[in-house]
């Protein structure tokens, strides 16, 4: 039953998106924002809230470093949530300008392989099971540094992560065209990410951030080659009309997620080994209404990818009927699913529309009145 499938859906948000974010142009602050890593998981519990399908939250170290981790996890399970995956970030100090893990001297190598494994053991004490690694690594001019060099310092570096791990914990490879970086990025593409998880082995798989590609990349055949693979790990949702711009997931392309989660759907990849995350900035609309309508976004789409009619569009590719085919991805796409969610959440006890729930709480009132003093949350750039 699609309703039974929908509802055990599990969207990861992450607690960046509830601070203040922007760009090299401009961070517009706004009120209410949150100023340490409790209020944040405060403002995503109210997310699942509302939504009952989002019921962890991921944290970036150091942005979410605190004194107790497991005190943190407490107070998230007090909250009706938990503690998702944990993202380093080895992209904001001064000794990373030319490199963190591929830098060329060893030092530095060092101080970004002691972050990550610091990031394990933070894991071991919010009872996380995914490390997720992005590395801004790359060069802006030719000859900068050594392609073929910088690639046996990283996968050195990924080597004695992977031998960290422990059971259960498994870190997810995340890859990048280009930016900060604009000459090469260390891992530009899938194909390099995979290549390099491949040879660490099953605790290592790709996770494919939808803002990462070139522009025209068909991101669903990704999806489906490294499904076939066992290495899709899981997805950073967003959106994105030029670049990384990190913008709702389904906002500039509902199309896309949809082929996306019929592939996803079709490969087998609908369960809990594909962690499905959000990876998003609110930079000017409110962010826990952004955050709702991500996830709208997403059960939108998965609903449609659900409803696919699997058995007519087999028989119609099998006999080659181009257009029967197409057709039948397009009735699912063109679906009107909204009824079915809001009849769904009623099911699952909530009001059928989250965001307008979510205004009638008065939630945002509360904590722009609570939320005084102290340094509002962001990139600390
Ligand atoms: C890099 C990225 C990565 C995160 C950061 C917040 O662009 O997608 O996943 O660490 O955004
Ligand atoms: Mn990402």
């Amino acid at each position: 039953m699609v309703k039974d499938e929908l509802r055990r859906q599990h969207i990861e948000l992450p607690s960046w998106a509830f601070g203040n974010s922007g760009t090299r142009f401009k961070v517009f602050a706004q009120p209410g924002v949150p100023r340490d890593p409790y209020e944040k998981i405060a403002d995503a519990a109210q997310v699942h809230r509302y939504t009952g399908v989002a019921p962890t939250v991921a944290l970036h170290i150091p942005w979410d470093r605190v004194d107790d981790y497991g005190d943190l996890a407490g107070h998230a399970r007090e909250l009706g949530v938990g503690i998702g995956a944990i993202n380093s970030n080895v992209f904001q100090d001064d000794d990373y300008k030319l490199g963190s893990v591929t830098h060329p001297d060893a030092a530095v190598r060092r101080k970004a392989l002691d972050h990550l494994l610091e990031c394990v053991d933070i894991m071991d004490r919010t009872g996380s099971d995914i490390l997720k690694l992005w590395f801004s690594d790359g060069t802006n001019y030719p000859g900068q540094d050594d392609i073929r060099a910088r690639q046996d310092r990283l996968a050195e570096a990924l080597e004695s992560v992977y031998a960290r791990l422990g059971e259960g914990q498994r870190f997810l490879l995340e890859y990048k065209l280009f930016e900060p970086a604009f000459y090469m990025t260390d891992l530009p593409d899938w194909g390099t990410a995979y290549a390099h998880c491949v040879k660490l082995g099953p605790k290592a798989q790709v996770v494919v951030d939808t803002g990462h590609h070139a522009p025209g990349t068909n991101i669903e055949f990704i999806v489906a080659f490294l499904l076939r693979e066992g290495k899709l790990g899981g997805f950073d949702f967003n959106s994105r009309f030029y670049a990384d711009d990190d913008l709702m997931v389904g906002a500039a392309d509902p199309f896309q997620l949809f082929r996306i989660m019929f592939e996803v759907v079709r490969g087998g990849g609908y369960t809990e080994d594909v962690a499905f995350m959000l990876d998003q900035c609110h930079n000017i609309e409110p962010k826990i209404p952004g955050q709702i309508r991500s996830v709208m976004n997403v059960q939108e789409a998965t609903a449609k990818a659900l409803l696919v009619d699997r058995d007519a569009l087999g028989a119609a590719q099998r006999e080659g009927d181009v257009l029967g085919a197409n057709a039948v991805l397009m009735d699912a796409y063109n679906t009107d699913v909204r009824p079915l969610l809001a009849q769904l959440r009623q099911d699952m006890g909530l009001a059928p529309d989250p965001m307008a729930a979510y205004a009638r709480s008065g939630y945002f009132d509360k904590v722009v009145e609570e939320r005084v003093g102290g340094s509002q949350a962001g990139w600390g750039a």
